[in-house]
C-alpha cells in the first residue's frame, strides 16, 4: 500500500482543548482506507487499521477505536518512550477490552512519564480513551500532553488537561482534541501522547485507544 502520508495543516500556535465528553453513539465507520490519516515519517508507512468497538461493553460507547501501537502492553511497550522507572507490570484493566487473556499494564511512577510512539491520526474531530488507576486511595490526577512535530522541526507540547481517578481501574472519558488555527499554517509531521502523573501518586495505564474517525 502506498504511504498514507498526507499533509495536515495546523497552526504553530494551535490551541488544544481537551474536553471530557460523554461517549457518543455509533461511530461512522468507513471501511477500507481510513480517510485523512497521517502516517508520520518516523512511523511505518502503513497504519494499523484494525478497529473495534472496544468500549461498547464498558459503557455503551460504540465508537470504533484503533489500539495505539503497543497500547495493550501485552508484549512490552515497543516504540514507547519510557521515563525513569516506568515498566510493564502484571495486572490488566478488569474489562479486558483488548483480549480476555491479557494480563499486563504500564506502571508510571510519580515524577516520570511515558510517551506513545508517533502515530497515525486523522485531522479534525477525533478521540482517545484508555484505562487508568492510581496508587492512591484518594483521587489524584494524570496529565495527558499532546506532542506535535511540524515538518519544520518545531516540536509543540500541548497541555491536554488531566484525568482524575483513585486506585480503582477506571475507563477515561473521551479525550477530544480541537485544533484551532490562530496564526500561520504549518504542516504537522507527527503526533504522540505523553502521560504524566501529577502530584505524588503513581499510575497504571492500559488499553490505550484512538478513534481516528470523525464522528457526528
Ligand atoms: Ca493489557
Amino acid at each position: 500500500m502506498a504511504s498514507l502520508r498526507l499533509v495536515f495543516r495546523v497552526s504553530a500556535c494551535a490551541m488544544v482543548l481537551f474536553a471530557f465528553t460523554a461517549p457518543l453513539a455509533h461511530a461512522g465507520l468507513i471501511s477500507g482506507l481510513l480517510p485523512g490519516l497521517i502516517s508520520p515519517s518516523d512511523t511505518p508507512a502503513t497504519c494499523n487499521t484494525s478497529s473495534s468497538q472496544a468500549f461498547a461493553k464498558v459503557d455503551g460507547d460504540y465508537s470504533n477505536y484503533v489500539l495505539v501501537p503497543g497500547g495493550s502492553f501485552e508484549a512490552g511497550a515497543a516504540g514507547w518512550t519510557l521515563g525513569r522507572s516506568v515498566a510493564v507490570v502484571s495486572g490488566n484493566e478488569p474489562w479486558k477490552v483488548h483480549g480476555a487473556s491479557d494480563s499486563h499494564s504500564l506502571y508510571i511512577p510519580s515524577g516520570s512519564s511515558a510517551t506513545t510512539p508517533a502515530m497515525c491520526f486523522a485531522p479534525g474531530d477525533w478521540h482517545m480513551r484508555f484505562f487508568a488507576a492510581s496508587s492512591s486511595s484518594s483521587v489524584s490526577s494524570l496529565q495527558v500532553r499532546v506532542r506535535v512535530k511540524s515538518l519544520l522541526g518545531v516540536l509543540s507540547i500541548l497541555d491536554g488537561g488531566k484525568i482524575s481517578s483513585n486506585s480503582t481501574w477506571q475507563p477515561s472519558a473521551r479525550l477530544g482534541l480541537l485544533l484551532t488555527n490562530l496564526t500561520g499554517i504549518l504542516a504537522t509531521d507527527s503526533v504522540s501522547f505523553q502521560f504524566v502523573p501529577s502530584g505524588t501518586a503513581s499510575w497504571r495505564i492500559d488499553d490505550v485507544y484512538l478513534d481516528p474517525w470523525k464522528n457526528g
